[in-house]
This record gives C-alpha cells, sequence and structure tokens, in this order.
C-alpha cells in the first residue's frame, strides 16, 4: 500500500515537473491593433508603457511597436517596460532595423525597482536598415519587469520591436509538484517510523 502511495506520488511529482517545463509560451504580434495605437493593458498579463504601435514601415509587416517618448531611439533612460502580472520564467522579442545603436532587453524580478536578474543585448551594423527578426531574451525566475532600448548612441539610427513573447509557469503544476513532493516526505517519515516499530 505504502510502496503503490509512493509510486503515485513520484509520479505526480514527474507529471508536475513535466508540465512547467512545457509551458507554453505566450507571443503578442501586436497584429490585431491599428497603427498609433498607445499599448498599455490590452494583452492579458502584460502591461505596456511608453509604447505605441507602428503599421507603415514595410520592414515589420504589419504591426510593430516603438517607443512614445523617442519614436525608434527609446534609451535606457526611457525605454519601453512591460511589467507582469504574474512572474515569467523568459521573455524574448524580436528586433527590425537593428543597427550599431545595438538593442538591449534587462529584466527585473519586481514591477518597479527591484534587482537586474538578467539582460541580453545585441549589434548590428551602421544604419542596420533591413536587419530584422533579430531575437533577444532572458530567462530568469520571477521576472516582474523588462525593458527595451537601445544601448549605445553612435547615430541617430533605429528600431522596432516585434513578437512579444513571454513563459508563465502554471501555478496548477507547481502546486501538483509541491504537493507530489510534500507527500513523498510524509511517506518517508511514516516509513522510517514504521521500521523503527519493527525493530523493537
Ligand atoms: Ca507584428
Ligand atoms: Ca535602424
Amino acid at each position: 500500500m505504502v510502496r503503490k502511495l509512493i509510486g503515485a506520488c513520484v509520479g505526480l511529482a514527474m507529471m508536475g515537473m513535466a508540465g512547467t517545463a512545457n509551458a507554453v509560451p505566450m507571443t503578442i504580434d501586436f497584429d490585431g491593433l491599428a497603427g498609433g495605437v498607445s499599448v498599455t493593458n490590452q494583452f492579458a498579463g502584460v502591461t505596456f508603457s511608453n509604447a505605441v504601435t507602428l503599421s507603415d514601415l514595410s520592414s515589420s509587416p504589419p504591426i510593430s511597436i516603438i517607443s512614445i517618448s523617442s519614436a525608434f531611439t527609446p534609451k535606457s533612460v526611457d525605454p519601453i517596460i512591460v511589467t507582469f502580472s504574474t512572474a515569467a520564467a523568459m521573455v524574448s522579442v524580436l528586433v527590425n532595423d537593428l543597427g550599431e545603436n545595438g538593442v538591449r532587453i534587462d529584466a527585473y524580478d519586481a514591477a518597479v525597482g527591484g534587482n537586474l536578474i538578467d539582460f541580453d543585448s545585441l549589434f548590428g551594423v551602421s544604419s542596420g536598415v533591413g536587419n530584422n527578426n533579430q531575437l533577444i531574451s532572458v530567462a530568469s525566475l520571477n521576472i516582474f519587469r523588462v525593458e527595451l532600448y537601445q544601448p549605445l548612441s553612435l547615430s541617430g539610427d533605429g528600431i522596432t520591436f516585434d513578437d512579444f513573447t513571454f513563459d508563465i509557469p502554471e501555478p496548477s503544476t507547481l502546486a501538483l509538484f509541491a504537493t507530489g513532493l510534500a507527500l513523498l516526505a510524509f511517506l518517508g517519515w511514516r516509513r522510517r517510523g514504521s521500521v523503527q516499530v519493527k525493530a523493537a
């Protein structure tokens, strides 16, 4: 009976791990929005700030986003910011027209302030027109905010962003995993108890 229970718990724990690993990332392609629209809370689970849609750039069909404050050239002092209502484990975004000013994504563990927990950056050549679909990504436990910007100011050249993707581990599978571990610990304790009784 105890052995059967342990087997079931190991199965549950493994299901939990498999479910967490297989969480499907969500991608926002912005294509359902018109051009010139402020992107804020139109999409579940995320809130954008300093972002507006762009529809007239042939290199990033049909809708991408740029910053409101500096259009194609957001800097670290005025980045596009995305916050998550539940912690993400991975965030990626496609960059178009990437040039020598580069692009960077910073990941933080709080919606405001917090610690820098991961970052990624990528650089193109000269004005970089047409250097499209360049992927940058961050991965860490507990991502509650990312900031997108150009790290350098070598020229006035700009970038656009598209296909914002994030992966939030499902709470149900995490809870199942935790339940499995707790049951295993309890059964281990009970079995050790029964062995002591037999030895006495
Ligand atoms: Ca798009
Ligand atoms: Ca460019």
